[in-house]
């Protein structure tokens, strides 16, 4: 035990009228709704690096937070983990992720960095062992470090891929070895600056065929989880390579990887992309590639990457409708990529952002369910598609040119606009939140 969170309780769900800031009013994990518990809707996940690696830093600034664990030796990682289960415990959080820089001291080559990330790995199993939270993805941190300024896959120069692709392996086999249901890729640096310096299509092939050796490998070591990518349109590159979702499902298309990998959606990355995030869930379904989320919104002013606990009941409530309207998570799960503000400098920052982000959530699942379960939504959109039953609309998909312009002239076909009833149905939504 370390006494970083001495003095706070162990959150437990007590209900909207709950008098201590140290409670859960709404996320209920054994609550049943449509038929699933809470927590297993839910799947919550707590990110290593913002809440235990970040500093605190911003582009004005450097560090404002100072936490016994920082520092480069193995001592600190290891006091780094201690005060992190501790943290999972306090919030019963189901999971976690990490990137390897997070939770492993940086090595003087990349045989040390191995070494400290297997060192790690194990530390991290005991834990798990002793009744800590389950990994939802692990990831390498292919941005951070100077090598990569260039990027990783897409590095003009082939040693930085190799350096990368090494590293992604070791990552895979300590996510693999902690029983991760999933691995994430977001391509931190696969983007470029200036197109005067950038060979765009030669890295495009270099990133098909760097995530091609990622599911081989998956295959080979037998690795059950989903490989994830996380789009993002811009930051820290100009033109990121996996803007958004459906950019990332062609890319997969051409490399015949559409039916191996999935996609992490971050709500911040999606504002960035400028759409909405319930827009970038309901296109991962539609194209059958939806696999996680990262629960972090950004300021609607800055057009930064903000990644601000998620505080707004209406906007996450339309995300779950969507997810839910999918079917819910299968190995995804909502992971908060959420760093409290530089300010926040107390141990009880960090419980009380995660109460009230998984408050958040909770409250905006149990409206979603109540809009699925209540079924106006859905019955007004099937009306608007009821044309569409039609056995003879169904055969004039199975037509052509020449067949539909006859009909539309033997009939007289004379089209009449419909209501869309946007507003009717947003008042209909606005009862449920
Ligand atoms: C960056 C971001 C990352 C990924 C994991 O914007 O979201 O933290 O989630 O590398
Ligand atoms: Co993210």
């Amino acid at each position: 035990m370390t006494d970083f969170f001495a003095g706070i309780p162990q959150l437990t769900y007590q209900g909207a009228e709950a008098e201590s800031d140290f409670a859960f009013r709404h996320y209920n994990p054994d609550e049943i709704i449509l038929g699933r518990r809470m927590e297993d809707h839910l799947r919550f996940a707590i990110c290593y690096w913002h809440n235990f690696a970040w500093p605190g830093g911003d582009p004005f600034g450097g560090q404002t937070f100072l936490r016994p664990w920082f520092g480069n030796t193995m001592e600190h990682a290891k006091l780094k983990a201690d005060v992190a289960f501790e943290m999972f415990r306090i919030l019963n959080a189901p999971y976690f992720c990490f990137h390897d820089v997070d939770m492993r001291p940086e090595g003087a080559d990349f045989a040390e960095n191995t070494r400290n990330l297997e060192e790690m790995t194990e530390y991290f199993a005991a834990k798990m062992d002793a009744g800590g939270p389950k990994l939802l993805w692990g990831t390498a941190n292919l941005f951070s470090h100077r090598r990569f300024m260039s990027g990783a896959a897409t590095n003009p120069d082939p040693d930085v891929f190799a350096f990368s692709a090494a590293t992604v392996k070791t990552c895979m086999d300590a996510t693999h070895r902690l029983g991760g249901e999933n691995y994430v890729l977001w391509g931190g640096r696969e983007g470029y600056e200036t197109l005067l310096n950038t060979d765009m299509k030669r890295e495009l092939d270099h990133m098909g065929r760097f995530l091609s050796m990622v599911v081989e490998y998956k295959h080979k070591i037998g690795f059950k989880g989903t490989i994830l990518i996380e789009p993002k349109p811009q930051e820290p590159t100009k033109h990121q390579y996996d803007y958004d979702v459906a950019t990332v499902f062609g890319f997969l298309q051409r490399f015949g990887l559409e039916k191996e990998v999935k996609v992490n959606i971050e709500q911040g990355h999606a504002i960035l992309a400028g759409h909405s995030f319930e827009h970038e869930i309901a296109t991962a379904a539609a194209l059958g590639v939806f696999g996680s989320i990262d629960m972090n919104r950004n300021d609607y002013q800055s057009g930064w990457d903000t990644d601000q606990f998620p505080n707004n009941t209406p906007e996450v409530a339309l995300a779950y409708y969507e997810i839910l309207r999918a079917g819910g998570f299968t190995s995804g799960g909502t992971n908060f990529d959420a760093k409290l503000r530089r300010q926040s400098l107390d141990a009880e920052d960090l419980i009380l952002a995660h109460a009230g982000a998984m408050d958040v959530c909770a409250r905006g699942l149990k409206a979603a369910a109540a809009m699925l379960e209540d079924g106006r939504l859905e019955a007004a959109r099937g009306t608007r598609y009821a044309g569409w039953d039609k056995p003879e609309a169904q055969a004039m998909l199975a037509s052509d040119l020449d067949s539909i312009t006859a009909d539309v002239i033997a009939r007289g076909v004379d089209p009449q606009p419909h209501s869309g009833k946007q507003e009717k149905l947003e008042n209909l939504v606005n009862r449920f939140m």
